[in-house]
């Protein structure tokens, strides 16, 4: 309980100077760093309860020594729980322990760790994967393991996230940009605009190219919520959520598709490859995998 107490005063202590207030004086669904921010961003796609892979970035490259010298922010692109894999997504177990260990990272660098909020962040029962209502069952899981007051916590939790991070190099946001792209004012302010906070939290990609509905966004869209930011036309946009699995599972990320220019999708929930994204320095960004093997090593050398 402290734990995740914790996390959430850490989450509403950003400095404000990071993470404007909105105008009710709620820290905002924004935050953007100062052009002279010099540390890595190490960008984590939807992880889905994958702890193992959660564990494999975090000694990927010396990422944790990094984190821990200040020289590395870790920015996980939002849903990190809920297990998507087919016969899994009744499994919610995994969930807790990997929300376990992402609010202690929080607690012990707050100033290293940022979360932003994805659509399965949340208890709602339209939240359903294969008919399964994932949100409702972890609402249920938490409640039999942690108590009601946690339930109510890990809700105030997910309230306090952030959505959206301007950085001098990239733009992120765990689904895609509003149709048309949005304000600072507004992704301040977006949890008094219920369509946009569902949209960044929501919104695929247009896949048939036709005419995007109001829950899809195109390249036009990226190119808009650019320019409505002043931000280099070229300056990349990291989002999770949509993964393109129909182009194969071989690898889980996704540059540039469905005519998108500087556009990456980031998944994390691969038993075979566990790409993710370092941001130092420019816009140039690195495409990292974590080793896999890792783990399995250890183990082998543990029962020896
Ligand atoms: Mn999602």
């Amino acid at each position: 309980m402290k734990v995740l107490r914790d996390a959430v005063h850490n989450v509403l202590s950003i400095d404000p100077s990071l993470r404007p207030l909105a105008s009710d004086g709620v820290p905002g669904g924004l935050v953007e760093f100062p052009r002279t921010e010099k540390r890595e961003f190490i960008i984590i796609g939807d992880l889905h309860a994958n702890v193992k892979n959660l564990n494999a970035i975090l000694k990927d490259d010396d990422t944790m020594v990094k984190v821990k010298q200040d020289k590395a922010v870790l920015l996980f692109l939002g849903d990190a729980v809920h297990n998507d894999k087919t016969g899994f997504t009744y499994a919610m177990d995994s969930s807790i322990e990997i929300m376990d260990i992402i609010l202690g990272l929080i607690n012990e660098f707050p100033g290293n760790v940022l979360y932003l909020l994805g659509n399965h962040d949340s208890f709602a029962p339209e939240l359903s994967k294969l008919g399964i209502q994932q949100g409702l069952l972890y609402r249920e899981a938490l409640l039999k393991a942690r108590g009601k007051q946690y339930v109510a916590l890990m809700q105030e939790f997910f309230d306090a996230l952030p959505l959206f991070i301007i950085h001098r190099y990239f733009l992120a946001v765990h689904a895609g940009p509003a149709r048309g792209g949005l304000t600072r004012n507004e992704l301040v302010n977006v949890r008094h605009f219920e369509n946009y906070l569902w949209q960044l939290t929501w919104n695929r990609l247009n896949e048939t190219r036709s005419t995007p509905s109001m829950k899809e966004y195109g390249p036009e869209d990226l190119d808009e919520a650019r320019r409505l930011l002043g931000c280099p036309k070229n300056i990349p946009v990291f989002v999770g959520h949509n993964p393109m699995w129909k182009w194969g599972d071989e690898d889980s990320i996704w540059i540039d598709a469905l005519g998108c220019h500087d556009h990456v999708i980031l998944y994390a929930t691969l038993d075979t490859k566990c790409p993710y994204v370092s941001v130092h320095g420019s816009s140039a960004y690195t495409v990292k995998y974590a080793d896999l093997e890792l783990k399995a090593r250890h183990f082998v050398l543990d029962n020896d």
